[in-house]
């Protein structure tokens, strides 16, 4: 394909309920969308998960933007390429990882649309549906944490995630261990911690988690490696594996034993579908992250989940558990079994509202 321009977006929208973790609140999400059309006229959507601040990752809105406009858009532009090849192309940019998946998923998008198949079919994904499971930010109290776990539980969502921080960890656990025995229970810690809690960390094994994510530094692979040997919990990588190689060093370091892929921290699906290869191959099972995505991520997440060794639940939930209103058609729903039916339209399957989206808009900038 050949791409006649991209639009980029910033839209504004509204968490229906605060989301913290151990790094910080969310309330607002600032979400860069962006457009691209291809020389046949066909238009692909992408999202960018770079944050309002650099604090999960180093990358921001602002900074992915600058990315996108000066350097990576300048690498597309007049070139005949695949959507296979992108990864590639874009590779002279050091990291900028979530500034490169904004695009590289759109020209998926795209080329799915081109070819009159679903993504998840381009990609070469097996399953027609995919298990959820949710994350849950950390809560004022341990009643209000118990509730909203029993409405996941209710609502059939099949592995419960809670976020834990120092002084905000055994207790909520202990207290949920009690009400729930036999839910997949996990937590994620955002690398709250440090190997100084391996103590701590190691008593977190008496709750048989089916694994604590990202516990240490968020580019420290070694020390998880030396954590694995001290708790039996199964450690998940979130924020240290950022391309193929991470995951190959975390695998051969035995620095965890599950690893967490998300489209905009490794960039895209070409570089997703390697390290889920190499997991597959290592006998380490995947599953997808989320970053609380509108409509257009979480349908990117859906497409990517469908391959086979995203064997565990993801965090890719409905809709409504965000947003008052999303900004795709239909909006993502989950089954009462606590799965997502992977759609059959070509690409990624729900149509972007472009009303919605209008409205949404703070900001645009069209790259031609
Ligand atoms: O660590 O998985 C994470 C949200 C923002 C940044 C990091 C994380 C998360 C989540 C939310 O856990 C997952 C979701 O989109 O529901
Ligand atoms: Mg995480």
């Amino acid at each position: 394909m050949r791409l006649r321009k991209i639009t980029l977006r910033e839209i504004h929208m509204q968490l229906l309920s605060p989301f913290q973790t151990s790094f910080g609140t969310s309330n607002l999400r600032r979400i860069l969308l962006l457009e691209a059309l291809t020389a046949d006229g066909v238009v692909g959507w992408g999202e960018s998960t770079a944050g309002e601040n650099p604090f999960y990752s180093y990358e921001t809105v602002e900074t992915a933007w600058l990315i996108l406009r000066d350097y990576l858009w300048p690498m597309l532009r007049g070139r005949e390429f695949a959507a296979a090849d992108v990864w590639d192309i874009l590779s002279p940019v050091r990291g900028h990882n979530m500034a490169k998946a904004a695009v590289e998923i759109a020209t998926w998008d795209a080329e799915a649309k081109q070819k009159g198949v679903p993504l998840a079919k381009l990609l070469g994904g097996t399953r027609a549906e995919i298990p959820c499971g949710v994350s849950i930010g950390i809560q004022p109290s341990t009643d209000a944490l118990a509730k909203k776990v029993k409405d996941a539980l209710d609502q059939g969502y099949q592995r419960i995630k809670i976020k834990i921080k120092p002084g905000c960890d055994l207790e909520p656990v202990r207290a949920l261990r009690h009400e729930f025995p036999n839910i997949r229970l996990m937590v994620d810690a955002n690398s709250a911690y440090s190997l100084e809690d391996a103590a701590l960390l190691k008593q977190l094994d008496a709750f048989y988690l089916i694994m604590i994510e990202q516990p240490l530094g968020w580019d420290d692979i070694f020390s998880h490696s030396i954590l694995q040997r001290q708790i039996e919990t199964p450690i998940c990588l979130d924020e240290c594996i950022h391309e193929l190689d991470h995951a190959r060093a975390a695998i051969e370091t035995r620095s965890c034993k599950i690893i967490n892929i998300k489209l905009g921290r490794v960039g895209g699906h070409t570089a997703a579908r390697r390290i889920h290869d190499l997991c597959e191959k290592n006998s380490i099972p995947v599953w997808c992250g989320g970053m609380l995505e509108s409509g257009v991520g979480r349908a990117h997440n859906i497409a990517m989940s469908s391959l086979s060794n995203f064997s565990l639940p993801g965090d890719v939930s409905a809709s409504k558990r965000y947003w008052a209103g999303d900004i795709v058609e239909p909006e993502v729903e989950v089954t009462p079994q606590g799965t997502i039916r992977v759609p059959t339209a070509p690409g990624i399957g729900y149509a972007p509202r472009i009303d919605r989206i209008e409205s949404l808009t703070k900001r645009r900038e069209v790259l031609e």
